[in-house]
């Protein structure tokens, strides 16, 4: 039986518009993939992090370089760091080079080790021995800022992992997600914390309930106010939590040791400051990890900016919040806040006030003991002051009083060694 053949019969019928569709689309996918390739080898950037340490020709190691928060320390490093910045802003990856910083100095015989972290910006095309030569190429000039500071690249560069990054730099104090991932914004938005902006923040709790504010200056030592303890010093009582919510925090640890100030005077708010000893260390993560304590002798302007954060209440006689809030505020002089209309008097010298002046933004009920920090030029930050008191919360003329932290940086390392 004859059967017309099935093809010539679809050939018959196939439709001219379809035909053109189908070729229009497979043209448009193919040119999608091809820009799409080209985008990601040639334009989209990735993050890559190195190690490296310089020896810092002709500046002698002393004593001021052992700690991190010592003025010297901080100009050398700030100067190590724009020395490395002008170097790759002057050089043919000046734009892969995002930023450098100064994880440590250290002593080795007479002379200062830097070790450094620094990040790069690379598109995928590149090879990883590529960018390495070519870094280390621009690091092997010697780096000279006019004669007064000159360094050598003393180690091979070490590409680090994402996880070595955050790693070493939750170990040194003060940094908070901006410096851990070297990016080149800085941002403070709104009033609710995120995850890890304020890593050393601390909930003071009873009975499972946020009582006062803390701070992580060490990973066995936190630092409050004294008048968290007025009623309940038996450390058995309380336990500390990290992270931004007080409810279910990332980590729990029980108090060994409470240290209440010896001249702690409730009337007049002096030396309102107390040490608490956890009864093991924290795990430092990107979340929760120290804040640098200032020098006594550190400088805090007034006019200058500050933050305060907390889970205290929004008014007073409000109840405290489960998730971390932050206040921008300003530093006021004792003189200012002294005056007639303001506490006429009762902020002394051990004190320090911060907040606007036309009020509105203040710590209240329930921030107690924790902490005002300031950023320095290197974008560390440093504890300025512990919340303490102030009549009501907000009001004009009637600022945050704070316990003055420089002024009993020296009660610190004799009760911790820190
Ligand atoms: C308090 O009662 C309290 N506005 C803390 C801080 C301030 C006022 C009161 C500052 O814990």
């Amino acid at each position: 039986m004859y059967r017309p053949a099935r093809v010539s019969s679809a050939s018959r019928s196939l439709n001219p518009y379809m035909v053109c569709f189908v070729v229009a689309a497979a043209v448009v996918i193919l040119a999608v993939t091809v820009a799409l390739l080209v985008y990601f080898l040639a334009f989209d950037q990735k993050p890559y992090f190195y190690q490296s340490s310089f020896q810092i020709l002709n500046v002698q190691y002393s004593d001021e370089l052992s700690s991190p928060v010592t003025q010297k320390y901080r100009t050398l490093s700030g100067r190590i760091e724009s020395m490395i910045t002008k170097t790759f802003k002057e050089s043919n990856l000046r734009n892969q080079f995002v930023r450098a910083h100064v994880v440590k100095l250290r002593q080795s015989g007479s002379d200062v080790i830097a070790d450094i972290v620094m990040k790069f910006k690379f598109t995928r095309n590149n090879n990883g021995a590529s960018m390495k030569s070519r870094i280390e190429s621009v690091l092997q000039q010697t780096l000279n800022d006019n004669g007064t500071l000159a360094m050598n690249l003393s180690t091979e560069l070490t590409p680090l992992s994402d996880q070595d990054t955050v790693n070493m730099l939750t170990q040194v104090c003060g940094t908070r997600p901006d410096l851990i991932t070297l990016s080149e914004e800085r941002i403070i938005g709104g009033t609710k914390a995120d995850r890890g902006d304020w890593p050393w923040q601390v909930s003071l709790q009873r009975g499972n309930l946020h009582r006062c504010g803390a701070v992580l200056i060490s990973s066995t030592w936190i630092l409050t106010a004294a008048h968290c303890f007025r009623s309940y010093s038996d450390p058995r009582q309380w336990t500390a939590t990290f992270g931004i919510s007080a409810t279910s925090p990332e980590q729990r640890i029980g108090v060994r040791s409470i240290l209440i100030h010896n001249n702690y005077k409730p009337e007049t708010h002096e030396n309102d400051i107390a040490l608490v000893r956890l009864a093991r260390e924290v795990t430092f993560t990107r979340n929760v990890h120290m804040v640098c304590l200032p020098e006594a002798t550190q400088n805090i302007p007034p006019g200058s900016t500050a933050y305060v954060t907390g889970w205290g209440s929004r008014r007073y006689s409000g109840s405290t919040v489960p998730d971390l809030v932050q206040a921008r505020v300003n530093i006021i002089s004792n003189d200012v806040c002294n005056a007639p209309a303001g506490y006429n008097g009762a902020v002394l010298p051990v004190m320090l006030c911060a907040g606007l002046p036309q009020g509105g933004v203040d710590a209240c009920q329930g921030d107690s003991g924790g902490p005002l920090v300031q950023e320095d030029s290197r974008r560390l930050w440093f504890l300025v002051g512990i919340v303490s008191w102030g009549y009501q919360c907000g009001l004009p003329d009637k600022p945050g009083v704070y316990t003055r932290v420089t002024a009993y940086r020296d009660w610190i390392t004799q009760q911790t060694g820190i």
